[in-house]
């Protein structure tokens, strides 16, 4: 069988005929399965409908395989859709080279400095930015510290863009648009702030530079992507006819809200399905922050203790949905109206597309790195949810389930890694907890671990730190989960919040 790649493409009549003359615009930070469900996608449907230079040069900042396998394949993988019973795969062109940072160290800045480059976007996960809790860049993070020691040999994220930006305004050029696609409120914000303070930190005429002439807008992005299982590739090659090491399976739905904010241009994405331009994407974010993603995590937490091993399986059990669905309605509660969104028919929407039976999301990818998720999907919704005086109750259950899940132990007393940047700082906590309570006594061990975990620098916002009601209630869920297990408390949750 041949390898999926231009070459053995060339006489198919498959490749899109765009793919031969455009020339690239985008540099990508992150090439993991989201950026191939969801962006490039998206990029791929805007090419079809008006050509022009936005090939995507696809970076991995940290591993080398897959920027490797899928520069062998020119780029190209297949994608494959899953809807309950019914599979649709494409053939992707939208990625035109790829870069691995490690084994070429500098290629990144070289291209993102690059004339060509109008857009810089990134899906490299919540925790790669080195962002201070408080906002900006925190200094202490190991990649902006080696960063503000050698601005120009840059290895963080932040540091690459400001010398880009840095290289760009020396050079004359106009800078490129920043697009973050990464899943934190006000991302584009967030991010602006971060690079400012950075560059402000090593040249302030760098940073006013930026400030006036350079575009972050927000967006919110939302596909269900699980890591590409074990099984994927035999299929792709069975219903391809090609072996092709990286491709990667989806849902059917695909949602990105971006504000409309791109100086040098962009593509022509409103031609893709799911993808509107908007003013403001803050409002679109934080409904699917709290709502999408605060019930996976839900889900991934509770799941993982509970021992069920995927959202899908999660979703068999009735009292799973309940809950969520109570959830949902909290969340909403604290959302302003949204023009042209029904957020019950949302709530359903979410409910149906976690029931996906052709999709294996496990909970173990979702509860990685809680430290980072519990701030935009929790911990957000649950300060404007105590800010209108409504109930805390799901929201802190939710943490309960988080610090439950720290213990690194499920019921049946199988124990699990804790994929998280702070488990130093968690495993210290717990441990501390542990020697505070005596054996046994759950309320006790209860109190220990939500003194010692509320403790962690930047974790909690100090409105909630300062609510007796939502460190009660976050006590008492916790001690009945570490009591009577977390099954039985889903059940009574679904009972009392459903
Ligand atoms: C998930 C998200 O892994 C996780 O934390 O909650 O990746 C989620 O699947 C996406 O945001 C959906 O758009």
């Amino acid at each position: 069988m041949k390898t999926l790649g231009l070459r053995n493409l060339e006489a198919s009549g498959l490749l899109p005929r765009w793919r031969q003359s455009a020339g690239h615009g985008i540099v990508h930070l992150g090439l993991g399965a989201f950026h191939r469900a969801h962006q490039a996608p998206a990029t791929q449907d805007a090419l079809q409908a008006q050509p022009g230079d936005w090939l995507i040069t696809a970076v991995s900042l940290r591993s080398t395989a897959l920027a490797h396998g899928l520069g062998a394949q020119d780029g190209l993988y297949t994608l494959v859709e899953r809807d309950d019973d019914q599979s649709r795969t494409r053939l992707l062109a939208a990625i035109g080279s790829t870069l691995a940072e490690r084994s070429q160290p500098g290629a990144t800045l070289l291209r993102i400095a690059a004339a060509e480059t109008r857009i810089v976007s990134l899906t490299v996960t919540e925790k790669a930015y080195g962002f201070a809790p408080v906002g900006g860049v925190d200094p202490e993070n190991p990649e902006i510290r080696a960063d503000l020691a050698r601005p120009d040999r840059p290895v963080g994220v932040i540091g690459l863009l400001v010398a880009g930006l840095a290289a760009r305004r020396a050079a004359g050029l106009a800078p490129f648009t920043v697009l973050c696609c990464d899943n934190l409120s006000e991302n584009g914000l967030r991010l602006r702030t971060a690079v400012m303070d950075f560059a402000d930190r090593i040249d302030p005429a760098l940073a006013g530079w930026i400030g006036d002439s350079v575009a972050f807008p927000s967006t919110m992005v939302d596909r269900i992507t699980p890591i590409p299982g074990p099984a994927l590739a035999a299929e792709v090659a069975r219903l391809t006819g090609l072996l092709d090491a990286c491709a990667v399976e989806t849902e059917a739905f695909s949602q990105w809200v971006i504000e409309d904010c791109f100086p040098q241009g962009r593509p022509a994405w409103e031609a893709a399905p799911g993808v509107i331009f908007v003013r403001d994407a803050a409002p679109f974010e934080k409904m699917k922050l709290g709502m999408l993603n605060g019930s996976h995590s839900l889900i991934a937490w509770a799941g993982q203790v509970a021992g069920i091993d995927s959202v899908g399986a999660a979703m068999t059990r009735p009292e799973v949905v309940r809950l969520l669905r109570g959830h949902m309605a909290r969340v909403a509660a604290g959302l302003g109206p949204l023009a042209g969104i029904d957020t019950a028919a949302y709530a359903d929407s979410l409910l149906r597309r976690f029931a996906n039976r052709a999709i294996h999301h496990r909970t173990a990818q979702i509860a990685m790195d809680g430290t980072q998720k519990l701030g935009p999907r929790v911990f957000e919704p649950a300060v404007a949810a105590l800010a209108g005086g409504r109930d805390l109750a799901s929201f802190a259950w939710i943490a309960a389930a988080w610090m439950r899940h720290c213990l690194g132990v499920a019921d049946d007393g199988a124990a699990y890694d804790l994929n998280d940047p702070r488990r130093g700082e968690i495993a210290a906590a717990t441990a501390r907890a542990r020697a505070a309570a005596p054996a046994e006594d759950h309320t006790a061990l209860a109190t220990a671990l939500e003194r010692q975990l509320s403790a962690l620098p930047g974790l909690v916002p100090a409105e909630l730190a300062a609510s007796a009601d939502w460190r009660n209630r976050l006590r008492d869920a916790l001690a009945g989960m570490l009591a009577e297990g977390m099954d039985e408390s889903l059940r009574k949750a679904a009972l009392r919040f459903g």
